[in-house]
């Protein structure tokens, strides 16, 4: 059959010729707002593809959509109380219904979108998605820059987006459309956040510093225990174990049964105490203004003084601070499990394992010159407790470094010596040797727990 005779061919042609209206040109905003919050969502701003404060995410855009002209950032609201609940079952459930109202709300969006023509598509709201890709970044899109260009908030002290009115009690979903839109949405020209850190005060592994750094490990290998890192983990212990009695000296029966729990119906944070504690935004800060010591009362102390197992990384700063702050909290060593396959996801890694406190002082630049398949030369810079890590030679060095790349990743690793591989001339080191103890003491302890 030709293509022109095929009844669904005629059909369509017939269609667009009775009804010409299948939209074309920019949306209008006023029409398209209306629909978003009818379907379900609290708030939703417009950014159109070529913004500036977007253009690092436009690659990752295009790859979902190729021919995407307009972002939306949607806002789905929490209720609160059952956020700051220490009841971690409920706030989990909370955390869990939001996710499916904002996805909901956007699938019943691109549908309507979807009916006039309009290609759409819900870029999803949750964590992790692209795991296939693990440890590699896997997720498809960073829905928190595009809420701050839409207007839907800042983000924070401690890194989440803070809407004006909702606070941080929110989740965000982002859909791709392939229309521009009238009006676009301006972001906001303050910050919600009110730098309280009463956020640093509650995490129990202080992800978020005082200085407003994020230690992403310490949030990872607690918050994220019954997640994917922490199941790679357990898997591991159940293959490494000998027998019953061996499997439950390491995983004690709750922390199976958690595992199950997370399995059989969805994965359990174990902590989000900085979202609970915040006090930012429009609907939420009264209280805090009237009485700041009361509302620490009755939102922070019970998050600190709650009896609970906090997972930590070998050598953390967590690892210190719930030994000495939080008394009624038990701190359970596991492995980092983000591991690094390639010198530069090595590299890249070690930013997100960087421990503030243990860097204490220290003030150095190191200029490695790694061996292997090709030579990678990279330069790290330790400096007010921070680490930066960039490819290539930058700056004045400290201490010039010299190994191959294999031995290179495997110095922080539990079992090796430094001092071996440098008398074995394994890592040559140019300049003040210390320095290079130093820097591996910025870091936990990688590998096995005895
Ligand atoms: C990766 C991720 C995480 C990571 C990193 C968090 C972070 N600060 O970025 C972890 C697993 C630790 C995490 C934790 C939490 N998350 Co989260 N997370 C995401 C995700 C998938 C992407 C975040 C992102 O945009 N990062 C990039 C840039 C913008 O952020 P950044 O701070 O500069 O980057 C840090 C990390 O992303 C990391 N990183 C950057 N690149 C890479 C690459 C790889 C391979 C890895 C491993 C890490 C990594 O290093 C940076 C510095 O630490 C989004 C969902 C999404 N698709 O957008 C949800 C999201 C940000 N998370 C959210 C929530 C609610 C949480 C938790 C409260 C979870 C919970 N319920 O307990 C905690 C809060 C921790 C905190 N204070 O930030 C919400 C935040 C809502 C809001 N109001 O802003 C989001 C938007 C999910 C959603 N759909 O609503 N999360
Ligand atoms: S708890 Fe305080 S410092 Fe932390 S994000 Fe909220 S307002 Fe900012």
């Amino acid at each position: 059959m030709r293509l022109d005779d095929h009844p669904t061919v005629k059909k369509i042609r017939l269609e667009a010729q009775q009804s010409p209206a299948r939209q074309q040109g920019p949306l209008d905003a006023q029409w398209l707002r209306d629909l978003c919050l009818a379907a379900g969502a609290d708030d939703v701003g417009f950014v159109a593809i070529d913004r500036p404060e977007i253009v690092g995410h436009v690659a990752d855009v295009k790859n979902i959509m190729p021919g995407t002209k307009t972002l939306i950032s949607l806002v789905s609201r929490m209720n609160r109380e059952a956020v700051r609940t220490p009841t971690r079952s409920i706030a989990n459930h909370e955390f869990h219904e939001t996710y499916q109202s904002v996805n909901d709300a956007a699938r019943h969006i691109v549908r309507q979108l979807e009916e006039l023509g309009i290609p759409a598509v819900n870029a999803v709201a949750a964590f992790p998605m692209e795991v296939q890709n693990f440890p590699n970044k896997n997720w498809p899109l960073s829905h928190k820059p595009i809420a701050e260009a839409a207007g839907m908030g800042k983000i924070g002290f401690h890194r989440n987006v803070i809407h004006p009115k909702f606070g941080n009690f929110v989740l965000l979903d982002t859909i791709l459309i392939g229309l521009d839109v009238t009006e676009q949405s301006k972001p906001l020209d303050y910050s919600p956040c009110i730098e309280c850190k009463l956020c640093v005060a509650a995490c129990p592994v202080e992800a978020i510093g005082p200085d407003g750094s994020f230690n992403f490990s310490a949030c990872y290998s607690h918050n994220y225990r019954d997640f994917l890192g922490g199941f790679v983990d357990w898997t591991e212990q159940v293959a490494d174990s000998k027998d019953k009695h061996d499997y439950r000296a390491r995983v004690d029966e709750g922390e199976t049964v958690a595992m199950w729990q997370s399995l059989s119906f969805k994965p359990n944070y174990k902590a989000a105490y900085c979202v609970s504690v915040c006090p930012a935004g429009e609907d939420v800060i009264t209280p805090y203004l009237d009485d700041r010591v009361a509302y620490s009362e009755k939102y922070v102390t019970p998050l600190q003084q709650s009896t609970e197992k906090v997972y930590v990384l070998p050598d953390s700063d967590a690892e210190e601070i719930v030994r000495t702050r939080f008394k009624t909290k038990t701190p359970k060593q596991v492995r980092w499990n983000i591991r690094a396959n390639d010198i530069f996801s090595f590299l890249f890694n070690i930013t997100l394992t960087f421990q503030r406190r243990k860097a204490g002082k220290l003030n150095a630049t190191y200029h490695l010159h790694l061996s292997g398949d090709m030579l990678v030369e990279a330069t790290i810079t330790i400096a007010q407790r921070r680490i930066e890590v960039e490819f290539g030679i930058t700056g004045t060095a400290d201490v010039h470094i010299h190994s191959s790349a294999d031995t290179w990743m495997q110095f922080l690793d539990a079992g090796f010596s430094l001092e071996q591989a440098i008398e074995d001339c394994h890592i040559i080191v140019e300049g003040p040797t210390e320095l290079l103890f130093q820097l591996a003491d910025c870091f936990p302890t990688y590998g096995d727990i005895e």
